[in-house]
Order: structure tokens, then C-alpha cells, then sequence
């Protein structure tokens, strides 16, 4: 049997009964247990957009969020199709990254396994710093660890609680002699638009090596020219977001979102 989170979310139609629905749907398979639900939380929509009440389009409506944890024997990529096929079942519509949704499940660990597929990423990457994930998570698994970092749930909520306002960013970090150059230039540039932009947290880019008293900054970015998923969150117990591969405008999308998710 292994130890699973799953984070589900809705801001279509009746929240609060899909939410409900889904779970019980969850508990009614029977290779999994249910051990324990979150008391459900209301939150903006994260969306990495620059002005989310912008008169030109409606703002998205609040979110309803949660997690469940469960005891299961099923493996990780079958509990991902069971994930998967409760999303279609609740009428799930893919038409857009990021947008409104009846239903979102995601598996956010599954016991220690670390896995890095093109359809499943767990532990999950962005969980690190969204509020709605941790938030609900560490309420009910505050003392399960995210395999990534070695952090506790706990752990990462107090961090989001309490967090300074300078974010560092280690840009080519892998490789640094190589991977380097380009990292931190197109990092520069982008912090420049940030601040030309009038935004108000300070980015830290370009530190020497990795071993900085992390727990001075807020989140922790980075990115090198090849995949390195989870490779600098190793060595920073924190909040964190991988950019590796990402072109200017993503990268900027991804910050921001990130940002918005740890209000
Ligand atoms: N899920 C997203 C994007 N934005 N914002 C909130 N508040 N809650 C979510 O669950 C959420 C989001 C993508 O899955
Ligand atoms: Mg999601
Ligand atoms: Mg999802």
C-alpha cells in the first residue's frame, strides 16, 4: 500500500458539490482509502496573467481547493488514469491551460516516488508555492516529505507564511561554465521587464554557487539550458520553480502565476 496526496480544485459551476462528488467518487474505488479531506478553502484564480481584473476580459471566477489523502495499491500511473477518468466523467473541458475547470485532481505525492513523465510529474512541480495546494495539504499530510526537497508539508506552509521579498534567481546553475551564459543573460532581461513593469518584489539573479542562506529569499527560480527538473530544489528547502527551457515570455507567465499562487 502506498501513502498518496491528491489536490483537487473547481470555480465552475456549484464548486462545492464537485468537490464533494469528487471525492466521493475517490473513495468509492475500491483500491483506494480514503484517510483523510481537507476542510475545502476559497481562492483567487492563479492564472500568471499581468492584471487579472482587467475591464477587457471577466476575471476568473474564485476557486474552491482542497486535498485528499488516500492509502491505495494501485500504482501511480493507474491512479492517474483514475484521476483522469473522474475529470471526464465530471464533465472536465480541456479547452485552455489554466482555465476554468468543474474538476482538477492532481496527484501531488505519490509515497516517495519521484516521477518525471511527459504526462505525470510527481511530486507535483508547482506545488512548492501555491498556497491552495500546501495550504489544504499540510492540514491533513503536514508531516509527509515532499521527496524532492526533503521539506515536510509543514514545512513548506510555514515557509509560504513567512517569506522575505527577494526572490533568487540561479540562472544556469548546471553546467555553469557552459549553460551559464545564456541562462543568466535571458534571466537579467527578464527581471529588467519586471522592473521596468513597476514590480515590486526584488529578484536576486547570478549569486555564486547554491549554498546561500536560502531561507532569506522567497522562491527560488531556476533554470539552465538542459532538463534539470528538481536538480537545484535539492539543495534549497523552500519554495521553487524549475524554468528550464522556457522562452522569455513563459518564463515571465510562470514567475508571476508563482508569485499570485504564495499571496
Ligand atoms: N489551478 C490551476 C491554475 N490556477 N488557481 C487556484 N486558485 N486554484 C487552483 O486549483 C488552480 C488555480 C491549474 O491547475
Ligand atoms: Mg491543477
Ligand atoms: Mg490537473
Amino acid at each position: 500500500m502506498t501513502q498518496a496526496l491528491i489536490a483537487f480544485g473547481a470555480n465552475l459551476g456549484d464548486a462545492q458539490a464537485s468537490l464533494k462528488e469528487a471525492a466521493s467518487r475517490v473513495a468509492d474505488h475500491p483500491e483506494i482509502e480514503v484517510i483523510a479531506v481537507a476542510n475545502p478553502m476559497v481562492t483567487a484564480a492563479v492564472s500568471g496573467e499581468e492584471d487579472d481584473n482587467n475591464d477587457s476580459t471577466d476575471p476568473a471566477p474564485d476557486y474552491l481547493n482542497s486535498a485528499i489523502r488516500i492509502e491505495t495499491s494501485l500504482t501511480a500511473e493507474a491512479l492517474f488514469q483514475v484521476t483522469r477518468g473522474l475529470e471526464n466523467d465530471m464533465g472536465r473541458q480541456r479547452r485552455q491551460r489554466w482555465g476554468p475547470r468543474t474538476i482538477d485532481l492532481d496527484i501531488i505525492l505519490f509515497g516517495h516516488q519521484i516521477i518525471d513523465d511527459p504526462q505525470l510529474q510527481v511530486p507535483h512541480r508547482r506545488m512548492s508555492f501555491r498556497k491552495f495546494v500546501i495550504g489544504p495539504a499540510s492540514e491533513i499530510a503536514g508531516e509527509l516529505i515532499d521527496p524532492i526537497s526533503g521539506v515536510s508539508l509543514k514545512d513548506l506552509a510555514d515557509r509560504l507564511q513567512h517569506s522575505p521579498e527577494t526572490i533568487l534567481w540561479i540562472a544556469g546553475h548546471k553546467g555553469a561554465a557552459e549553460a551559464g551564459a545564456t541562462g543568466v543573460e535571458a534571466a537579467e532581461a527578464i527581471v529588467e521587464s519586471f522592473h521596468r513593469s513597476g514590480w515590486g518584489f526584488k529578484i536576486a539573479t547570478n549569486i555564486e554557487g547554491v549554498d546561500a542562506p536560502f531561507k532569506d529569499f522567497r522562491l527560488m527560480l531556476f533554470s539552465a539550458s538542459e532538463e534539470s527538473f528538481g536538480e537545484a530544489a535539492l539543495r534549497f528547502a523552500g519554495p521553487w520553480l524549475d524554468l528550464t527551457g522556457l522562452g522569455e515570455m513563459q518564463c515571465q507567465r510562470e514567475i508571476r502565476a508563482a508569485i499570485q499562487a504564495m499571496a
